[in-house]
């Protein structure tokens, strides 16, 4: 029986270690699908700006992308909710990368954000393989309101014309329309002053009572 026992624990060990040999090979054999990738959606004119997934109604673009498996078929889609249009086709070229021209369609929605995805269709990927874009910030057109050369959808200060757009503490407003340039919270968290001691236009200053 004891015999049996320590027959038993070698076929175990045995076993075990066969399996060990084995998991890498079968790992090789069978890869873990890839399911997603990054699209990025590039400006083909350039234009300098503050969100870079911002882009207009109609503007064209160059969509990149790579880890696909050479002259895989991909569909690009614009997406908005639930509406799925298509607007381009493509095929990876034999680096497994994408360039594909498009543009913002004219039928997209402003101040709806959107995805881009490029699904593959047909090749060594066909229905495993997805590239997705960053969330996109869609706006109607191409307008500069100020008429300061930074169009809106670039420009953290829209109606306020000024040479660049720095924004020192990182609050989204420009320095040249921001009531506290140097306080983030903009005076909310102490009475509407600001971190350098001046009044916040946009708080209400507290009424002494009656
Ligand atoms: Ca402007
Ligand atoms: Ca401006
Ligand atoms: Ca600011």
């Amino acid at each position: 029986m004891i015999r049996n026992v320590e027959r038993t624990g070698q076929l175990v060990g045995i076993g075990f270690f066969a399996w060990l040999l084995a998991a890498p090979l079968a790992a090789e054999e069978n890869p873990a699908p890839r399911m997603r990738g990054k699209l990025w959606v590039n400006p083909v004119e350039f234009h300098e700006c503050i969100v870079e997934t911002a882009f207009a109604i109609g503007d064209p673009v160059i969509l990149t992308g790579n880890g696909l498996q050479p002259s895989d078929a991909v569909v690009v889609t614009f997406e908005q909710g639930a509406a799925v249009r298509e607007i381009a086709r493509g095929k990876a070229n034999a680096q497994g990368a994408i360039s594909i021209r498009s543009q913002i369609p004219a039928d997209a929605i402003a101040g709806t954000e959107a995805r881009i995805r490029a699904t593959v269709q047909a090749g060594a990927d066909a229905n495993s393989f997805v590239l997705n874009s960053a969330p996109l910030q869609i706006f109607p057109d191409n307008r500069d309101s100020d008429g300061d050369g930074i169009k809106d959808m670039c420009d953290n200060c829209p109606n306020v014309a000024s040479s660049d757009t720095i924004d020192s503490d990182g609050d989204g407003l420009g320095d040249a329309c921001d009531p506290c340039p140097t306080d983030p919270d903009n005076g909310a968290s102490s009475n509407g002053v600001c971190a350098d001691g001046n009044t916040n236009p946009n708080v209400p200053m507290p009424q002494p009572p009656h």
